[in-house]
């Protein structure tokens, strides 16, 4: 299989490296920058969370035009870069898939701006990634991995690609229902992202203290409540679920925090920011991922 991953930041290096180990040809099609020159020049370094690191060869692209050899795009640019990434790619598109594995709210839809809904895929995952200089990428923690068709219900090619993804590593279930798996990565994502971002911690902290604790439970029961107001069942355990990506991602920084500490602009429009515009709209109450969000905006000004 010929994947075709769009954005060559930490998780889509992590998740092309991890693909390229079963033999499917991958390419990373991302900006001109010194990472995707690192991996043209010398291959992709991939450390495995045992410590262990393997170099494996995948393809860098800057052309768009790539696109049109994929039998799959796997879509891991940033939410806001959405729009622009796939109106770049849409006119190269064969009848390829398109997997979204990305962060926030509103990612397939807007991708299904672009091509037929029938062609989206929509996945979540909450496997750790960083990118540690050019070239390398760390598997910063194991997670769940789901995926589903975001109209017209899951077929065999569907399978196909969570089965490839299963034997890279990247352990994988396919869901009818993709919307409460996003949902429930968001509110992971806003009980998570900000809190660590903002007090500069590894994900552990957020349940090693009382303080990390309150701040997790509080930003996560509002966004189920901004869930439940919008039509959408999460799981009743949500809370729990957070607090135990949080311990299997303990030493990962977060992937706002890597933003924030690199100066770069964050995610926080399609996480906290998105479910207090989505709670004010419905009259719920989310002054915590409100508070979130305006403190990232502020430091994201900075
Ligand atoms: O998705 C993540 C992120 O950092 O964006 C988690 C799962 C919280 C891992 O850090």
């Amino acid at each position: 299989m010929r994947v075709v991953v769009l954005g060559a930041g930490s998780l889509g290096s992590l998740v092309g490296g991890l693909l390229a180990t079963t033999g499917a040809g991958v390419t990373l099609l991302g900006r001109e920058n010194e990472h995707l020159d690192g991996v043209a020049s010398d291959g992709l370094q991939v450390v495995n969370p045992d410590g262990t690191t393997e170099t494996v060869s995948v393809g860098t692209a800057t052309d768009s035009e790539v696109a049109a050899e994929a039998d799959a795009v796997v879509v891991c640019v940033k939410s806001y870069d959405t729009e622009d990434a796939l109106a770049g790619v849409a006119d190269h598109l064969g009848d390829a898939d398109v997997v979204t594995l990305q962060n926030g709210l509103g990612n397939a839809a807007t991708i299904a701006e672009h091509v037929p809904a029938e062609r989206v895929v929509v996945g979540t995952t909450t496997h750790g990634a960083v990118l540690e200089g050019p070239g390398r990428v760390r598997h910063a923690g194991t997670g769940d991995t789901t995926i589903g068709r975001y109209a017209g219900g899951n077929d065999e090619r569907v399978r196909e690609f969570a089965a490839l993804l299963s034997r890279a590593g990247v352990e994988t279930t396919v869901t009818d229902d993709p919307a409460r798996a996003v949902w429930t990565k968001v509110l992971v994502n806003a009980g998570i992202n900000a809190a660590t971002a903002l007090a500069r911690v590894p994900n552990g902290a957020l349940v090693e203290s009382e303080a990390g604790e309150r701040v997790l439970r509080r930003a996560v029961e509002e966004g189920v409540a901004v869930a439940r107001a919008e039509g959408v069942t999460v799981p009743e355990d949500v809370v729990e679920q957070t607090r135990e990506v949080a311990r299997e991602t303990a030493s990962n920084r977060s992937s706002m925090r890597q933003d924030v500490e690199r100066g770069s602009r964050t995610e926080i429009e399609a996480l906290n920011g998105e479910l207090a515009r989505r709670a004010s709209e419905h009259g719920v109450d989310a002054r915590v991922n409100e508070t979130l969000a305006d403190l990232v905006r502020l430091a994201e000004s900075e």
